[in-house]
C-alpha cells in the first residue's frame, strides 16, 4: 500500500439520504436495473491518462499538481500503477483505459519505448489478477510527442506512418495480452491546420490505409473485442477527418470497415461538434456501429474540451435512455474521460470527483430505465409514426412518383399539421429526474 490515499475509505452504497461524503447515493452496483446489475449496465472504467499522467496544465500556465510518482522512469511508472489499483479498488471501479504513454516513462526510441511498455503491462498483469480490475481499452497516444504535429497515419512523413503502426501494433499486442475487450483509435492531430500546406487526398487514404491494416491485425492475432474509434471535430487540430459519428460512417464505408469498426463516443466531443451527446449516441445505434461512452462534461460557454466530471443527472438520463435503447454496452463501458479542475490538488478531490460521476451516471441510469418501463415516451413516438405502419403507409414505401401522385390526386390528400407535442414530452422526462 502507498500513502497517497492514505485514510480515504472504500466507497460503499449508502443511499440518497446519507451524508458522508465518501458515499454512493445511486451507485449500488447489485441492484438490479431492467433485468440486470447496475454495474453490468454501466461497467464503469477510470481513465489512467487524466488522473494519474495529466499535470494540471493549461494553455497559460503549466504543473499544479505535485504527485510523487511524476518523473519519467521505471520505478516512477510502477509507484504511479499502485496508486492507480488502489483508486481503482477504493472506488470499486470494474475497469480502467489507458495509452501507451501514461503507463511507461517515454524512452529514446520505438525499441525502448516498447520494452517499457512490456514492462509495465507484465505489473498490470500482476494487479489486474490480484484485484480483479479488468482494462475496458487500451490505445496508443499518437499525438503527444513532437513527432506526431503534423499527424500520425495522416502525417505526410512516411516515417511517422511507420513508427505510428508499429507503436499501434504494440498497444494492440498489450491490450490483448492484457484481456482488453476494446481497441480505441482517437486522431487528435489526424486533422490539418491550414489547406495551404494539405493533401487531403493523401491524408484521406492514409487514414483509411491504417485503419484497414489494424483490422487485419485485429483478425490475424484472434482478438475477440471490439475495435473502437472516437469522433472529435477540433482540438488539438483545427479540423480532424473523424468530425463526428456520422461523418465516421461515411469514412467507414468508404474503406470498407463499416461492419469492423464501433464507435466511442465522447460526450464533450459531441458538444464540440454542435450536437448533443444522445444525439451521437442515437446515430450510433442507427446505423448499427454504438460501442462505447467517454463520460465527461463540457463547459457550454467556453468552446473548449474541457473534460468535466460528468454531474449533470438530466443529461445523463438522456444519454443512457438512448444507451438502453441501443440494447445497451456488450464490450462497451462508461470510462471517466474526466479530469480535476487544475486547483483541485488533493488525493480525496481524485475520489470524490469519480464519486459525483458515478452517482450522477446511476441516477441518469435510473431515471432512463423508468422511462423506458414506463414506456409513455416511447409510445408517443410510436404513435407520432403510427401512419406508417397503416397499408397505405407501407404501399407508399413501395410506390413511385408516378404512382403517388395518381393516389394524392384519386383520394385528395390534403395533411392537416399535428402537434409535435414536445413541451408535453419535456415535462414528462422531468418527472422521471
Ligand atoms: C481526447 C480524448 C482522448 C481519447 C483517447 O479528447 O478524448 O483521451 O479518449 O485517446
Ligand atoms: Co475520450
Amino acid at each position: 500500500m502507498t500513502d497517497f490515499f492514505k485514510d480515504i475509505p472504500a466507497i460503499k452504497y449508502e443511499g440518497p439520504k446519507s451524508d458522508n461524503d465518501y458515499a454512493f447515493r445511486h451507485y449500488n452496483p447489485d441492484e438490479i436495473v431492467m433485468g440486470k446489475p447496475m454495474k453490468d449496465h454501466l461497467r464503469f472504467a477510470a481513465a489512467y491518462w487524466h488522473s494519474f499522467a495529466w499535470p494540471g496544465g493549461d494553455p497559460f500556465g503549466g504543473q499544479t499538481f505535485e504527485r510523487p510518482w511524476f518523473s519519467d522512469t521505471m520505478e516512477a511508472a510502477k509507484l504511479k500503477a499502485d496508486v492507480a489499483f488502489e483508486m481503482f479498488q477504493i472506488l470499486n471501479v470494474p475497469y480502467f483505459c489507458f495509452h501507451d504513454a501514461d503507463v511507461r516513462p517515454e524512452g529514446n526510441s520505438f525499441a525502448e519505448n516498447t520494452k517499457n511498455l512490456e514492462e509495465i503491462v507484465d505489473c498490470f498483469a500482476q494487479k489486474m489478477d490480484e484485484t480483479g480490475v479488468k482494462l475496458l481499452w487500451g490505445t496508443a497516444n499518437l499525438f503527444s510527442n513532437r513527432r506526431f504535429m503534423s499527424g500520425a497515419a495522416t502525417n505526410p512523413d512516411p516515417d511517422v506512418f511507420a513508427f505510428s503502426a508499429a507503436t499501434i501494433k504494440t498497444c494492440m499486442d498489450a491490450t490483448m495480452k492484457l484481456g482488453g475487450e476494446n481497441y480505441v483509435l482517437w486522431g487528435g492531430r489526424e486533422g490539418y491546420e491550414t489547406l495551404l500546406n494539405t493533401d487531403m487526398g493523401r491524408e484521406r487514404q492514409q487514414a483509411g490505409r491504417m485503419l484497414q491494416m489494424v483490422v487485419d491485425y485485429k483478425h490475424k492475432m484472434g482478438f475477440e473485442g471490439a475495435i473502437l474509434i472516437e469522433p472529435k471535430p477540433q482540438e488539438p487540430t483545427k479540423h480532424q477527418y473523424d468530425y463526428d459519428v456520422a461523418t465516421v460512417y461515411g469514412f467507414l464505408k468508404e474503406f470498407g470497415l463499416e461492419g469492423e469498426v464501433k464507435m466511442n463516443i465522447e460526450q464533450g466531443h459531441a458538444i464540440l461538434a454542435g450536437h448533443s451527446f444522445e444525439h451521437e449516441l442515437a446515430m450510433a445505434r442507427e446505423l448499427g456501429i454504438f460501442g462505447s461512452i467517454d463520460m465527461n462534461r463540457n463547459d457550454y460557454q467556453s468552446g473548449w474540451d474541457t473534460d468535466q466530471f460528468p454531474n449533470n443527472v438530466p443529461e445523463m438520463a438522456l444519454a443512457y435512455y438512448e444507451v438502453l435503447r441501443a440494447g445497451g454496452f456488450t464490450t462497451g463501458g462508461t470510462n471517466f474521460d474526466a479530469k480535476l479542475r487544475r486547483q483541485s490538488l488533493d488525493a480525496e478531490d481524485l475520489i470524490l470527483a469519480h464519486v459525483g460521476g458515478m452517482d450522477a451516471c446511476a441516477a441518469g441510469l435510473k431515471a432512463a430505465a423508468a422511462m423506458l418501463d414506463d414506456g409513455k415516451l416511447e409510445a408517443a413516438r410510436n404513435a407520432r409514426y403510427a401512419g406508417w405502419d397503416t397499408d397505405a403507409g407501407q404501399t407508399l414505401m413501395n410506390s413511385d412518383l408516378d404512382g403517388i401522385t395518381s393516389s394524392v390526386l384519386a383520394n385528395n390528400i390534403n395533411p392537416e399539421p399535428i402537434s409535435g407535442r414536445q413541451e408535453r414530452l419535456e415535462n414528462l422526462v422531468n418527472r422521471y429526474l
